[in-house]
Parts: structure tokens; C-alpha cells; sequence
């Protein structure tokens, strides 16, 4: 029994939520750095947001040359990716790997899902508990949950009523689901239905999409990666990595981005520069001109050519029609796909427009609509995530005066550059609201906040404070820094998950912050500056 209270109830010096690419290498580098950790994931693996979306074609829109950790050279050389992004099986396997290679597994807790952290004021200490019974006391407190981990299942009548299978994208099953011979219905058109319906309409009998809203995408042209380009990027990785790492989105710095405005251009050459990028592939398409995402009536040529496309592409014009996109292009996250619009020629798929024609309810046998019914045998949530915020809201944290972080953030997430909020000393986020997280190559983004993270844990102790806390003046001054960039560009103008316009009831709130190196160069400001912006308490 005694030994059981000692298990159970652990002292170490900082405690870390999610073991994702976030929390593998927290721990990783906080315990190279001496520092004793625990990591708590409600997963039975690691990988984060890879282990759970495990729905048929999911792949990821970096190129897997970049979307991989940076900071052991060993690590980047020997691991061989095999397309040019990766799907995630294979990115499942490379956490693996990395959770092998750095012996992590023995300081996570599997299978244990965190339900509260409350700052003690008397220790300074964080008590943080799960469901497991597990109660772990740290000095420091790290959510590393994911900016897309928290599913988003809208909340439709009837759904217990139905007698088949209900999966969400975001959950899927690791046994996989059976779509063989069967009628599948999937509601939502955002990223993870643009990759899976593809593949889907090829295994199930019929396939039925329900379309809210249609969805601008450009040809991933996905491939085998040439062994020559491997080599090359290797030989040279480490400056591959820096040339990425100074680019607004911590990506892309192989490709050019045109300074020219789309006014300048000539129709034949926008046409040109447009087939060009879209026979490329990737989100790059953006990059054509330099005002796109800046100016309605720039923006308009951009999407008035994707619409060509589909023209081109869809053989029926209604159904062309219907999966036009009307919105600023690139205003939700442009997506890329292998084959989506191609998809809707195949006779045994289905497109319902819900916009036209309101979904009602579910029932026994499938979906209702206010006109029509829809028999399936399998329905699949693609409806996205709480992003951002929605897997630190279900943690109950409780920083000073018990003040909680639900009832901080009721008109929206505020923080101070996306790393730490007023109320709550020693709790750090990964890629949290307020940081480019998002809107960059995640895995630069997470690495550059764990090591500023710990880089600032170890500083605490070497000058001996106990802890540290963003000012609610530096916090009000971020905030609004994160919206005027934000509303210099179109990103706030329509409904994204940027904004929780996703999620009813959500406050609206442009919650990633543009531009990676301009954010770099003011954490490493801050922190050269004594953590400015932060209230420091010093030990006895
Ligand atoms: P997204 O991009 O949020 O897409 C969710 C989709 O589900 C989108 O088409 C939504 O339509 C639709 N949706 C959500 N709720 C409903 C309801 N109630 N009825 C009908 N349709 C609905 O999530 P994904 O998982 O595809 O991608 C998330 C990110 O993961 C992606 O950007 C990549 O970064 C990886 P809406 O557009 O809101 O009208």
C-alpha cells in the first residue's frame, strides 16, 4: 500500500501534458538538462495528434524533409522518409522511433488523461491530477496538448438513435473501420475529408459528402522523394534548417515567392504563374503573388482560377457548381489533396450541398435533411477540431486566488506571446494562442518553444527565482499585437478555425499570430532582457 501512495503520488520539477511532438521533446531536452519530468498522455502512444488521426489517406501538407525534428543531427540523418509528405502511418512510426531512440517512454504515464492542475501559493508548487489517480506535484506546469486535438462533433439530434457506426476523423479507430461494400455518409469538407473521401469513394459502395461549405484545393502531387534530393537536403541539413527557419511560415525557403502584385500582372502571365504553382503542388500556390492574402481584389484572381479548375476538372456542372468555393481563398487553410474534385466523377459519390439543404437530424438509418433522407451505414464526423484552446479548457487549471483559466479566457484566449498567461505562474504552453504555432511548420514552431521553455526554466534556477509570471500589461500589449497583424491581412475574414468560428458559441478571436522570425526575435528579446514582460519572484 505504502508503495502504491509513493507511486502514485509523484515530486518532480516539471510536469508535461501530451506527449506529442511538444511533450517527446520537452522531456527529451529537460531531461538532458538534469531536470526530473513526468509526462501525462491520454493516448496509449505517443505522437500526438499523429496517433490519433489515423482516417484513411491522412497526410501531412509540409513536406516531410521539413516536417521533422532538428535538434539531433544523428536523428535527421538516419531516419529516411519515403514521400514527399508524409502520411501518418509513417509519421506515427517516426515518433516511435524518436520516443526509442531517447529512451522516453519510461517518464510517461499512457492510457492517463489530466483533469486538473491547481498552483498551490503556499509551495509554489503545481498539483496536477488524472484520472488514473496519478497526482503529480512540479514546480513547473507545461501544456503541450496540440493547437488539433480537441474533436469538434457538432451536436446533432438523434444521433443515438442511429444503428450504424459513428467515427470522428479526429478519433479514428486504431482497428480501422470497415468501409468495404458499405454506404458511408461524411459530414464536413475541411482537410481531413478533402484527404479521406478520395479514398474512401475507392473501398466503400456508395459515399455521400455532406458540404456546408465548399473547399479551395490545390494538387499536393505527392511522390516517392528522389534519393538525389534526400542526399542533397543532408548533406546540407543544418543550413536547409536555418534557410526554413528565418521564412514567415518556418517553411518553404526552396521555393520563390513572387514580390510582384497580382494587379501587375498581365492575364497571360497570371495564367502562366498560376498553372505553374498549381502543377507544383502544395499550399505554396499563395506564394504566386505577394498580395493575395493581403487584398480582397487581388485575392479574387487567385480563387477565380481554382474555380477553373473545377470547372475543368467536374464533368457535371451542378455538381461543379455546388463545389465551387465562393470565399477569400486561402482565408481558411488552403488545403491539398490528391485527386478530391476528380473524386466527385465517380458514379458511387454523392454531394449534398447542407447549406441549400439543412441537415435536421439523425436518425436510425442515416441522415435527414429538410428536403431529403439518407440512408448510410457508416458516418463520419470530418467537422475539425476545437482548436487552439479546446484541449486546455478541459483541463480544470487553476492558477492564483483559484482563478480558473475557463473563466480567464470566457471572451477568448489572451495570453503573452502565446507562452504564458497572468494568473498563472510556471505554466508554460506549447504552440499556444497568441504564437504562429498554426501558421507555421508546427514541428520549428515547437521545437523553438520548448527550448525557450526550458532555456528559461534553467535560468530561473540559476538566479534563483521561484517564479515567473506574464504581467496583464504585457498580455494586453500582445494581444492586441496579434490582432493588428492579423487584420492587416484577409485571414480574419471569414469562418475558420483560426478564429473558433468553427465550434458554436465559441468567441471569435484570431488566435495564431503571423510571421515566425519577427516572433522568434522578440522571445529571444525578452529573454535577454530578463524575461521582460514577466513578473519574477526570488527565492527566500
Ligand atoms: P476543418 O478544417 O475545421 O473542417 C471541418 C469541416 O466540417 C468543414 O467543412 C466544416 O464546414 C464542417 N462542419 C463543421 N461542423 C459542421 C456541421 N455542424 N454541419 C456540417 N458541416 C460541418 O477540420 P479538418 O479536420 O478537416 O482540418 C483541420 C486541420 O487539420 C486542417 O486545417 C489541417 O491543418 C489539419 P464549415 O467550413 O465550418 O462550414
Amino acid at each position: 500500500m505504502a508503495q502504491k501512495v509513493l507511486q502514485d503520488e509523484q515530486e518532480k520539477d516539471v510536469v508535461v501534458v501530451g506527449a506529442g511532438f511538444a511533450g517527446m521533446y520537452m522531456l527529451h531536452r529537460l531531461r538532458k538538462m538534469g531536470y526530473e519530468v513526468r509526462v501525462i498522455e491520454a493516448g496509449s502512444g505517443v505522437g500526438g495528434t499523429w496517433y490519433w488521426n489515423r482516417y484513411p489517406g491522412a497526410r501531412c501538407d509540409v513536406e516531410s524533409l521539413e516536417y521533422s525534428y532538428s535538434f539531433d543531427e544523428a536523428l535527421q540523418q538516419e531516419w529516411e522518409w519515403t514521400e514527399r509528405y508524409s502520411g501518418q502511418p509513417e509519421i506515427l512510426k517516426y515518433a516511435n522511433h524518436v520516443a526509442d531512440r531517447f529512451d522516453l517512454r519510461k517518464d510517461i504515464s499512457f492510457n492517463t488523461r489530466v483533469l486538473s492542475a491547481v498552483f498551490n501559493e503556499t509551495t509554489d508548487k503545481w498539483v496536477v491530477e488524472s484520472d488514473s489517480g496519478e497526482s503529480v506535484t512540479a514546480r513547473f506546469f507545461v501544456m503541450a496538448t496540440g493547437c488539433l486535438s480537441s474533436t469538434n462533433t457538432p451536436d446533432m439530434d438523434g444521433i443515438e438513435d442511429f444503428r450504424g457506426e459513428v467515427v470522428h476523423t479526429g478519433q479514428w479507430p486504431k482497428e480501422g473501420v470497415d468501409l468495404a461494400g458499405k454506404r458511408v455518409g461524411i459530414i464536413g469538407t475541411g482537410s481531413s475529408a478533402v484527404q479521406a473521401i478520395p479514398v474512401i469513394a475507392r473501398e466503400c459502395a456508395e459515399l455521400t459528402v455532406f458540404q456546408r461549405t465548399a473547399q479551395y484545393t490545390v494538387p499536393a502531387r505527392n511522390e516517392k522523394l528522389d534519393p538525389v534530393r534526400v542526399r542533397e537536403t543532408k548533406d546540407r541539413y543544418k543550413e536547409f534548417r536555418d534557410e526554413n527557419f528565418a521564412m514567415p511560415a518556418a517553411l518553404g525557403a526552396n521555393l520563390p515567392q513572387s514580390k510582384e502584385s497580382v494587379h501587375e500582372a498581365s492575364a497571360e502571365d497570371r495564367a502562366t504563374s498560376f498553372e505553374s504553382w498549381w502543377e507544383s503542388g502544395g499550399t505554396s500556390f499563395m506564394r504566386s503573388y505577394a498580395d493575395l492574402i493581403l487584398d480582397e481584389s487581388a485575392n479574387v484572381y487567385a480563387a477565380e482560377f481554382v474555380r477553373s479548375k473545377i470547372e475543368d476538372i467536374v464533368t457535371d456542372p451542378e455538381m461543379a457548381r455546388k463545389l465551387s468555393p465562393e470565399h477569400i481563398i486561402g482565408c481558411k487553410r488552403l488545403v491539398i489533396d490528391s485527386g478530391y474534385y476528380e473524386t466527385f466523377n465517380r458514379p458511387n459519390v454523392h454531394l449534398v450541398d447542407v447549406s441549400e439543404d439543412n441537415i435536421e437530424r439523425v436518425t436510425s438509418e442515416g441522415l435527414k435533411t429538410a428536403d431529403n433522407a439518407y440512408e448510410v451505414d457508416v458516418l463520419i464526423f470530418a467537422t475539425g477540431f476545437d482548436a487552439m484552446t479546446g484541449s486546455i479548457l478541459k483541463v480544470d487549471i487553476r492558477g492564483r486566488s483559484n482563478l480558473s483559466i475557463r473563466d480567464k479566457w470566457s471572451a477568448g484566449p489572451r495570453t503573452y506571446l502565446g507562452l504564458s498567461v497572468p494568473g498563472f505562474p510556471n505554466m508554460f504552453m506549447v504552440s499556444g494562442p497568441g504564437s504562429p504555432s498554426v501558421l507555421t511548420n508546427m514541428i520549428v514552431s515547437i521545437q523553438q518553444h520548448v527550448e525557450w521553455i526550458s532555456d528559461c526554466i534553467a535560468w530561473m534556477d540559476e538566479t534563483a527565482h521561484k517564479t515567473i509570471e506574464a504581467t496583464v500589461s504585457a498580455e494586453t500589449d500582445w494581444v492586441e499585437h496579434v490582432n493588428a497583424i492579423a487584420h492587416k491581412t484577409l485571414f480574419p475574414s471569414c469562418n475558420s478555425w483560426y478564429l473558433g468560428a468553427n465550434v458554436p458559441g465559441k468567441t471569435r478571436v484570431f488566435m495564431p499570430l503571423l510571421g515566425f522570425p519577427g516572433y522568434v526575435r522578440r522571445c529571444d528579446k525578452v529573454a535577454s532582457e530578463n524575461y521582460d514582460g514577466f513578473t519574477l519572484v526570488a527565492n527566500r
